[in-house]
């Protein structure tokens, strides 16, 4: 596998990188899943930085910093609600990973772990988002080399793992 990708099954609240992706909806006020999860971690002061940012279309990616958490920033982007793929949520969830990494190239971030952004409580069919967020993945760190050293899938339970290693293979 390439050493500049890697799947870890954890709590994304635990990883030590540069900046962890967190899979917010268009209020970025927090929520449930991931979402939830984050905002505990890293204390009140990233809701008050998150209200000041005021929003975030579905597909695109703001930044912040990590407060408590070990991670330094946090990039927060909304991914699309499944409706049965007609409504262009594959784009949108390609975009997802395409603006975070964007994000954090301009913010000189070396090190950066995703969910699986949309495949929780939005309902993308998990394959289908592994594959699409590894070939974007795959496709930014190669349009841009020298800037990312590390990505990390950071999944939640064995079927994530499974999906986001069974697409990596295919990167070997
Ligand atoms: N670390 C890593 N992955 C996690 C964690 C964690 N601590 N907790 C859950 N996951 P979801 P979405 C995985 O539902 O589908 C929120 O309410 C989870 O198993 O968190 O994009 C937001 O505010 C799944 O694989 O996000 C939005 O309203 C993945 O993270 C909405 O949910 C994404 O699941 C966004 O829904």
């Amino acid at each position: 596998m390439r050493d500049d990708l890697e799947v870890v099954e954890a709590d994304i609240t635990r990883l030590a990188v540069d900046v962890i992706v967190n899979a917010a909806n268009e209020s970025l006020l927090g929520g449930g899943g991931v979402d939830g999860a984050i905002h505990a971690a890293a204390g009140v002061e990233l809701q008050g930085e998150c209200r000041l940012i005021g929003g975030c279309p579905t597909g695109e990616a703001r930044i912040t910093k990590g407060y408590r958490l070990p991670a330094r920033h946090v990039i927060h982007t909304v991914g699309p609600i499944w409706h049965g793929g007609g409504r262009g949520e594959d784009g949108l969830l390609e975009s997802c990973y395409r603006n975070s990494l964007a994000l954090a190239r301009e913010a000189g971030l070396k090190t950066i772990a995703f969910p699986a952004i949309s495949t929780g409580v939005y309902h993308f069919p998990l394959n289908r988002a592994a594959g699409i967020a590894v070939r974007a993945v795959v496709d930014e760190l190669d349009r841009n080399r020298g800037s990312i050293e590390k990505v990390i899938f950071c999944t939640f339970g064995a079927a994530a793992t499974e999906a986001f290693r069974l697409v990596l293979k295919d990167f070997s």
